[in-house]
């Protein structure tokens, strides 16, 4: 039997050799003992926590181990708005920034910064009462967040409790939780000897892991944190400068990025980003760029802040991001409109923020100009959210013998002869739908989110239910009985009714998305809406000549031929007219005019994110006004919704003049003009 100051000597051995090992292991992945020796030490600290129940602190290791999973997440107030950050793209963006803030403070000296690393995690507010950490919460739309505590108490490197005396009384320590390279690498090798998906980036995956309602989940995942800032400081001298708080918040156990540098004028500063882009990829972490901040507390203090994003800060981020890896094949993809596409198989390449796997080569042409081969090593570039593509390949290491990728001149599903038209650069298999690739991935768009939105109906089941024959047409999909689906791989009773349930609920559409799930070609999104805006009935456009359909806006020659075309053949039409035969059906829309409508013909481009309303929301509920909604901005935009972190687009609109609408603004704006149809 211990005696009592020895049980209390043990307790504090345990904890302080857990809580190195858990720095080791997540931190650093780079474990000091074996899994079953650390569980001995953790067990025998859980037994004699047990026994003892009056030596459990809330700082001890065991209370990081997950608690009873949650029905939903509470939401969190926060008292000192929790902001975002403004991008530079370049030197000269950043030297106008610089100079606005001269100019705000009347600065004729040049302005010392904090150079930080841009952290690509998910921001967190932590807050401490008395030193112990109390609450944790997402950073949401910056006045309401999600209460996290539960997931966040599992991250070891966040302390339970701060070191040090002096401390305040209240303070709520803001920063980025992110996933350590090693980690997510650990973490996506486990998903795939599992069979699960591997998570797309360690952004994902540390978001994922701390949005769990089970922190059981979230323990089990290495996730760590840096701090980047305060919100509310109470019975507390502030600092006088970031680089000293960060000191303070150092001192007092909490993990502080040791890449800060501090910078004074803007060539220090180029300079400080210069050397961080050099590092980067030796950093155990993902960087996207770097945050410039005013070094001086009382200074940022008086420049303040806009909307969601403060004066005294700006990111820089890094340009596209290249790796090399080697092709492993090259495959040939037949789309829906039975484009012939090759597709370069890598071996997998963490780049510009995602693994890689495969890359389009978009069509022969492409392929022959870059020469890809099968075995070659090649450069793949990904910048922001642009889909990753091939530069070059590094032609030294082509083996001699490497032979050049012949297309086929068969479809590799259906066998016809593929055809290639003068002046196309797509070659295509023109067996329609006798092509079951083509079947396939029209069922795909057909049931796709922005078509008929039929939840559950995923890639693999549409090509099960292809396969077995059990579909050919869209139509199809809803004579599908329970037991039929039930036959599938994977699908589970309760997974089978849900799909009936979902296909039923599908059935209540709007004209411009049944035209758009239709998958004529050329017929996007924009152009189906303004289809169904224009005809107001099915059964108008399925009479409409090329010349009626070219007084559509956005509708010129070749669409107006492929909507014509399609209608012409018989095999569409019984499909259609089997659908509503099948119950699918949608509002008149013909009661209101084209020019009643209140947004009619007003061009939008939505940027940013949007966090009430969500894009694909405001989009439709734009259309619905009559709005066109595109994707680039132009002198023909009539306003720009910038959502948070809104990028180059939000640039655009501003140099051009456009209107540039907050989120607010326009939720405002589609309230009123919702308003105004009703009382119409
Ligand atoms: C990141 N993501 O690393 C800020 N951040 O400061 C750093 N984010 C920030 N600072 C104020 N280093 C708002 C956001």
């Amino acid at each position: 039997m211990m005696r009592d100051n020895d049980v209390k000597k043990r307790i504090q051995q345990l904890r302080e050799d857990i809580n190195r090992h858990n720095q080791s292991y997540y931190q650093y992945d780079a474990p000091q003992i074996p899994d079953a020796d650390y569980d001995a030490l953790m067990r025998e600290l859980q037994a004699l926590e047990a026994e003892n129940p009056s030596l459990i602190s809330e700082d001890s290791p065991t209370q990081r181990v997950g608690s009873a999973p949650l029905d939903s997440f509470q939401q969190v107030q926060h008292d000192v708005p929790m902001l975002s950050l403004d991008n530079a793209f370049d030197d000269d963006e950043f030297e106008a920034f610089d100079k606005r803030v001269r100019d705000r403070v009347a600065l004729a000296n040049k302005v010392e910064y904090l150079v930080e690393p841009k952290l690509d995690g998910l921001a967190i507010s932590l807050l401490y009462t008395d030193g112990i950490f109390v609450r944790a919460a997402t950073r949401g739309d910056g006045k309401t967040g999600e209460n996290v505590t539960e997931n966040v108490k599992t991250i070891s490197a966040i302390p339970l409790r701060l070191k040090g005396d002096n401390l305040p009384k209240t303070i709520e320590v803001r920063g980025e939780v992110f996933m350590p390279l090693s980690g997510f690498e650990r973490l996506n090798r486990d998903a795939v000897r599992l069979s699960e998906k591997p998570f797309a980036n360690p952004r994902n995956a540390a978001a994922g892991s701390l949005r769990q309602l089970d922190s059981k989940v979230t323990a089990k995942r290495p996730l760590a944190f840096y701090a980047y800032g305060i919100g509310v400081l109470e019975a507390f001298q502030m600092p006088k400068t970031q680089h000293d708080l960060f000191e303070l918040l150092a001192g007092w156990g909490i993990p502080i990025c040791d890449q800060v540098s501090v910078a004074t004028g803007v060539e220090a500063c180029h300079q400080a980003y210069q050397r961080l882009a050099e590092k980067r990829a030796m950093l155990p972490y993902e960087i996207d760029g770097v945050v410039y901040k005013v070094n001086d507390l009382a200074l940022q203090q008086s420049i303040g802040f806009v909307s969601r994003a403060p004066r005294w800060a700006i990111a820089r981020k890094f340009p596209a991001q290249e790796r090399m890896t080697e092709v492993m094949g090259i495959d040939v993809q037949v789309g829906r409109t039975g484009a012939i596409t090759p597709v370069a198989r890598l071996v997998p390449v963490f780049v510009g923020g995602v693994t890689v796997t495969n890359v389009t080569l978009h069509n022969e042409g492409e392929l022959r100009r870059k020469d890809v081969r099968v075995g070659d090593t090649v450069i793949v570039r990904r910048a922001g959210d642009v889909i990753p593509e091939i530069v070059s390949v590094v032609l030294e290491k082509r083996k001699s013998n490497a032979p050049i990728f012949d297309m086929p001149t068969e479809c590799p599903v259906c066998g016809s002869a593929i055809e290639r038209i003068e002046g196309e650069a797509v070659a295509r298999c023109p067996a329609g739908l006798f092509c079951q690739a083509q079947v396939k991935e029209s069922i795909k768009h057909f049931a796709s989110r922005k078509a008929m939105d039929v939840d559950g109906l995923g890639d693999k089941i549409v090509e099960q239910l292809v396969a077995e024959g059990l579909v050919k047409t869209p139509a199809d999909l809803y004579g599908l009985k329970q037991q039929q689906l039930c036959a599938l791989d994977r699908m589970a009773e309760k997974s089978a009714s849900n799909l009936i349930a979902a296909l039923e609920k599908s059935k209540t559409t709007t004209l411009a998305k049944f035209l758009y799930a239709l998958g004529i070609r050329e017929v996007g999104e924009v152009t189906a809406n303004s289809l169904a805006n224009h005809f107001g009935q099915l059964e108008a456009l399925q009479q409409a000549t090329t010349e009626s359909l070219e007084k559509v806006p956005d509708v010129g020659p070749i669409v107006a031929q492929h909507v014509v075309s399609f209608f012409e053949l018989a095999h569409n039409r019984e499909v259609v007219s089997s659908l509503q035969n099948l119950g699918v059906h949608w509002p008149d829309v013909s009661c209101v005019s084209e020019s009643d409508q209140a947004l009619a013909g007003k061009v939008f481009v939505l940027t940013g994110t949007l966090s009430v309303m969500g894009r694909i929301e405001a989009k439709e509920a734009l259309q619905s006004l009559g709005a066109k909604v595109t994707g680039s901005v132009s002198k023909k935009t009539d306003y720009v919704v910038a959502g948070e972190e809104a990028g180059s687009k939000l640039k655009k609109a501003e140099s051009l003049g456009v209107t540039v609408l907050s989120e607010e603004d326009f939720i405002e704006l589609i309230g009123e003009q919702q308003g105004a149809l009703q009382s119409v």
